[in-house]
Parts: structure tokens; C-alpha cells; sequence
């Protein structure tokens, strides 16, 4: 009788532990552009948890595959762009390029923004997106574990 009850408190901790773990991370505002070939997805992702944690991969059925990527600008110096011994420089002073990346942090009672210049999901698609559509998309977290959120494709303004 007195292990029974014992099991059952543990039991109700167990869970109870589960519940409170099953719900740090939120994913809001995620949505897309209009695309052929790759298409990005931005999104907001919230830890109301106190520990840490980071998104580690991403799948999607309209996509063969997706990529955690980092876009970034570089900025010319200003001196290149008149010295005439560069000719490829671009006319605007800067370099888009983007990485991949194995995680995207989410720090601890923080928020982490994927936003056009910075962090974003990379699919590979398997067909166009349009305006209007919605993506299904699945986040894989280390800590939160998998997170099904959907995409707006919203229109090119
Ligand atoms: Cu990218």
C-alpha cells in the first residue's frame, strides 16, 4: 500500500514535469514569399523557459530539404569602390551572402527573430509557392523537441 501511493507521487511527478517542459518554446508570425526552386521562412520563436535552447533542423512536406541559414552583408570600404583596380565590386558597397548553420540559438526567457537579413529556414521545393499558400512545417528543437507551425506565403510588396 505505502509503495503504491509512493509510485503514484512520482508518477504525478513525472508528469507533471513533462507538462511543464512540453510548452517553453512558442513559434509565431512564421511566414514566406513567393518562390521557385528555394524558398525562406522567417518566423519568431519564444523560450518562456530558463534554460536555453536552439533549433537544430527543420522539415516540411513541400520540401526535398531544409537549412538553418544565416544571411549576412558585408560592406565595402568606400576607397575600392573609385581605386578602379577592383572592377567587380558591386555599385551599392555590399555583399549578401548567407551560411549554413548547425543550430540557431533561442536564449533563455529570450526571443529569436528569422528575418529577412539575418536567421532563416532554406527548403528545397518540391513545387512554386504562391501568395496565399500555407506551408506546413515541422522545428526541430534540442531541448523542446519537434514544433509544427504553419507558413503564410505573404505577396512581394
Ligand atoms: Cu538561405
Amino acid at each position: 500500500m505505502k509503495r503504491t501511493l509512493f509510485s503514484s507521487i512520482l508518477f504525478a511527478a513525472a508528469v507533471a514535469g513533462t507538462n511543464a517542459a512540453a510548452a517553453p518554446i512558442r513559434v509565431s508570425d512564421v511566414w514566406s514569399r513567393p518562390a521557385t526552386g528555394t524558398a525562406v521562412v522567417y518566423a519568431t520563436i519564444h523560450n518562456d523557459s530558463a534554460e536555453p535552447d536552439r533549433l537544430i533542423g527543420a522539415t516540411s512536406p513541400i520540401a526535398t530539404h531544409a537549412d538553418l541559414h544565416e544571411s549576412s552583408e558585408t560592406k565595402m570600404p568606400a576607397m575600392s569602390m573609385s581605386s578602379g583596380s577592383m572592377g567587380n565590386m558591386p555599385m551599392n558597397g555590399s555583399i549578401m551572402s548567407m551560411k549554413t548553420l548547425p543550430a540557431i540559438p533561442v536564449p533563455a526567457r529570450g526571443t529569436t527573430s528569422l528575418k529577412p537579413g539575418g536567421y532563416h529556414v532554406m527548403l528545397d521545393l518540391r513545387h512554386d509557392l504562391r501568395a496565399g499558400e500555407t506551408v506546413p512545417l515541422r522545428l526541430h528543437f534540442a531541448h523542446a523537441g519537434w514544433i509544427a507551425v504553419t507558413a503564410t506565403v505573404r505577396p512581394i510588396r
